[in-house]
């Protein structure tokens, strides 16, 4: 197949997720256009059934925004009709959903039938995605998109919730390579960062409030009274200053280390204990599935899809958004039973294993083909 794809390029969980798809299909013999505003970050190599067609979005005085969209849409046009495109696959709803409609309609005035599938990620749907200054787009977009795909179960009743709509919502998990997402030996690392045999607890995420990383902080000045334990904080976003004061405030820097954006994140987790997520709202959680494959358990809120990915008692512990005490509590009786976090270590790495990427990118193979086949029919 011949498949557009259109993401944001960044290393948001959804860049993340449209890349690793478009690489893994690539691998397969499939021919992948990548239609992004800058190279995906992690497309990294060389393929030749890769292309990238970079989104050049004019600047003219009179604009005190810059079209995107416009732009967008214009390079959708071209892309489709003159790579011959056979579906077009767009992440993250906004704008990219209600884009690829307006291609799609100015490409049948020429006679040309683009099947589009919208992949609902998160945040498009549950915090942005509803605010009145969108919610009118995200709706029309969806219902008029060839297929619907989200990321878990409790982002598809999300879904249904906030918006009407009226198209089958297709469950398709979000996956994990699990090549690169292994537990590496890398133990020198683990003695430079805690050379007195202290625990290792870690949080990744783009720094914004919804990750609520004040839970992080809060739950690990707790642990550090009973475990000797280090933090990592690896990532970079909005609420980074205000999480550093916070450490100044409680008085733990020490035991703190902000590690800001890494590349080779799995060398990290690799050595680490423990994952905390105490997210406000989070429909999938790739960067816990990440931890997991390399063997952390994960202490977690249980919003949005979390109870789908991490199971309470086998996998790591979740808690209700806030609850500190709680998840503090969950991570001090895990680290201090050597026997009980090998098990859950372990049991992570199993429950990371049905989300292995050649599990889950054979279902949007198919999910495609049907998506082209009922577009086919109704011409
Ligand atoms: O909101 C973010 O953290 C980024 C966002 C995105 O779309 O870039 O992540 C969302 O999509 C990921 C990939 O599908 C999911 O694993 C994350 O859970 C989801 N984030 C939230 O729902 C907050």
């Amino acid at each position: 197949m011949k498949i557009g794809i259109v993401c944001y390029p960044t290393f948001g969980g959804s860049g993340v997720i449209a890349t690793e798809l478009g690489k893994a299909l690539a691998e397969k013999g499939h021919n992948i256009h990548f239609i992004t505003y800058s190279q995906p970050v992690r497309l990294d190599f060389f393929s030749e059934n890769i292309s990238y067609h970079e989104v050049a979005v004019a600047n003219y005085p009179l604009f005190e925004y810059a079209p995107y969209e416009s732009a967008l849409t214009s390079k959708l046009v071209d892309v489709v009709k003159y790579e011959k495109l056979d579906i077009l696959h767009v992440h993250y709803a906004i704008p990219h959903a209600s884009v690829a409609w307006l291609a799609k309609q100015i490409l049948a005035t020429e006679g040309i039938y683009i099947p589009i599938v919208t992949t609902l990620h998160g945040t498009d749907i549950t915090l942005v995605g509803k605010d009145m200054s969108f919610e009118p787009v995200v709706t029309f977009a969806i219902n008029h998109s060839d297929g619907v795909t989200a990321v878990s179960e409790s982002l598809k009743k999300d879904t249904y919730l906030n918006f009407k709509i009226e198209k089958e919502i297709e469950v398709i998990y979000n996956f994990i390579d699990l090549k690169r997402f292994s537990k590496k030996a890398k133990d020198h690392f683990r003695k430079a960062i805690a050379p007195f045999g202290e625990k290792l607890i870690v949080h990744t995420s783009n720094f914004r409030k919804v990750k609520r990383i004040e839970d992080v902080v809060h739950a690990f000045n707790q642990i550090i009274k009973t475990i000797p334990s280090k933090l990592l904080l690896i990532g970079d976003g909005p609420e980074r200053t205000a999480i550093e004061k916070l450490c100044r405030d409680l008085g733990n820097c020490e035991h703190v280390r902000f590690l800001g954006k890494q590349d080779a994140i799995e060398e990290i987790l690799s050595v680490c204990d423990l994952f905390m997520m105490p997210s406000e709202s989070e429909s999938f959680g790739l960067a816990a599935l990440e931890a997991m494959a390399c063997q952390v358990p994960v202490i977690s809120s249980n919003a949005g899809g979390m109870p789908e990915l991490n199971i309470h008692g086998v996998t790591g512990y979740l808690s209700n958004v806030g609850d500190v005490d709680d998840m503090a509590k969950n991570a001090i009786e895990l680290l201090s039973d050597p026997e009980k976090l090998q098990l859950f270590r372990k049991n992570a790495l199993d429950q990371a294993k049905k989300f292995d990427i050649h599990v889950i990118m054979p279902i949007y193979e198919r999910y495609y083909q049907k998506v082209i086949d009922s577009v086919m029919a109704g011409q």
